[in-house]
C-alpha cells in the first residue's frame, strides 16, 4: 500500500500535512490499545467518488466508542463530511478510509477517562487486500490455534485497536505456515471469523454463516452478502459452524471491506476448490454494487 500518495489528514478538526500528523509517545492508546477504528473503502462510480455504507460504519465508530467510554467530541454528520473533505482535498477518486479514535497524550495508567479522545482521519490507495488472484482464483487458509477472544473478555461487536492483536497473532503464525490467511475458532471451537474477515459456507445452495454469538465482529460486507444473496433467492442461516462442515463446504468466502469478497479455495489440509457458482454471483453483483452499476442497492453509496 502506498502511504505517501496521501498529502493531508484529518486530525481533531483540521486537514494537516502528512509529515505533521503525529502523536506522543505516551498517548494512551499506544501503550494500552485505547482506541477504536473503522475501515471504509470509497469506490469509483459513473456519479462520482462513493463512500460505501458511510452511515453504517460511522455509526458503528460511535457504538466502539461507547463500549470503551469514548465521548467522540463531534457528531456523526461532522464526522462523514470529514471523511468526504479528506478525500476530496488528496484528489482520490478511490480509496481506503481509516477513521480512528483514541486516546491521547495527558494520563498514564489503566483508568483511561482523564485522557483526551483524539480523532483522526486517514485515506490511502489500498488494493486488494489478500492480492488480485487471490479476489479471481481464492486463497488458502488455515485455522489457527489462537482462538478468537471471547465476548466476556472483549466485546466483539468493538473494532478496538487493542483487540487487534489476537488477530495478529492469528495472522502471522498462518503466514509463517506457509498460508495466505488464518480462521479463528470461537472459545466453543465453533468456527468464528478470519483475522479480518467474517467466513460464509455454501452447502447444497444453502449459505450459512457464524452467528453474532460466536465472538465475531458484525461486519458490514457480511451484512451486504447476506442482503444481496437474499435479493438473489438464496437461503441464508446464520448458525454455529463447525470445522467439519467448513471442511465439506462446497463454497467458502471471507467477506470485508479490506478483502471485499474473496473465496477461499482450500482450508486447512481440505480443497474446497476454485470459486464456485453461488460466490461468483454474489462477487459480481457486489462489484456490480460498489461500481454504481446495480441500482437495487444504490442506497449503499454515499456520493462525495
Ligand atoms: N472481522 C474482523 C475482525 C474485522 O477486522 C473485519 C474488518 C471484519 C470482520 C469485516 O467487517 P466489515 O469491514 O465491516 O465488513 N477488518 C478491517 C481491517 C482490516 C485491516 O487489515 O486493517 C477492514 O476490512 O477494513
Amino acid at each position: 500500500m502506498s502511504l505517501h500518495a496521501v498529502n493531508k489528514i484529518w486530525m481533531n478538526g483540521s486537514l494537516v500535512n502528512w509529515e505533521d500528523a503525529k502523536i506522543h509517545v505516551l498517548t494512551h492508546a499506544l501503550h494500552y490499545g485505547t482506541g477504536v477504528f473503522e475501515g471504509i473503502r470509497c469506490y469509483s462510480t459513473p456519479s462520482g467518488s462513493a463512500v460505501f455504507r458511510h452511515r453504517d460504519h460511522i455509526s458503528r465508530l460511535f457504538d466502539s466508542a461507547k463500549l470503551y467510554y469514548m465521548d467522540i467530541p463531534y457528531s456523526q454528520e461532522q464526522i462523514m463530511q470529514a471523511v468526504k473533505d479528506t478525500i476530496k482535498v488528496n484528489g482520490l477518486d478511490k480509496c481506503y478510509i481509516r477513521p480512528i479514535v483514541f486516546r491521547g497524550y495527558g494520563e498514564m495508567g489503566l483508568n483511561p477517562l482523564n485522557a483526551p479522545v483524539d480523532v483522526s482521519i486517514a485515506v490511502w490507495p489500498w488494493g486488494a487486500y489478500l492480492g488480485e488472484e487471490g479476489l479471481e482464483k481464492g486463497i488458502r487458509v488455515k485455522t489457527s490455534s489462537y482462538q478468537r477472544i471471547p465476548s466476556n473478555t472483549l466485546p466483539s461487536m468493538a473494532k478496538a485497536t487493542g483487540q487487534y492483536i489476537n488477530s495478529i497473532l492469528a495472522k502471522v503464525e498462518t503466514m509463517k505456515a506457509g498460508y495466505d490467511e488464518a480462521l479463528l475458532l470461537d472459545s466453543r471451537g465453533f468456527v468464528s471469523e478470519g483475522p479480518g474477515e467474517n467466513i460464509f459456507i455454501v452447502k447444497d445452495n444453502v449459505i450459512y454463516t457464524p452467528p453474532e454469538h460466536a465472538s465475531i465482529l458484525k461486519g458490514i460486507t457480511r451484512d451486504s452478502v447476506i442482503q444481496i444473496a437474499r435479493y438473489l433467492g438464496y437461503k441464508v442461516v446464520e448458525q454455529d459452524i463447525t470445522r467439519a462442515s467448513i471442511y465439506l463446504a462446497d463454497e467458502a468466502l471471507f467477506t470485508g471491506t479490506a478483502a471485499e469478497i474473496t473465496p477461499i479455495r482450500e482450508i486447512d489440509s481440505y480443497e474446497i476448490g476454485e470459486p464456485g457458482k453461488i460466490t461468483k454471483e454474489i462477487q459480481k453483483v457486489f462489484f456490480d454494487i460498489i461500481t454504481g452499476r446495480f441500482d437495487e442497492f444504490g442506497g449503499w453509496l454515499d456520493i462525495i
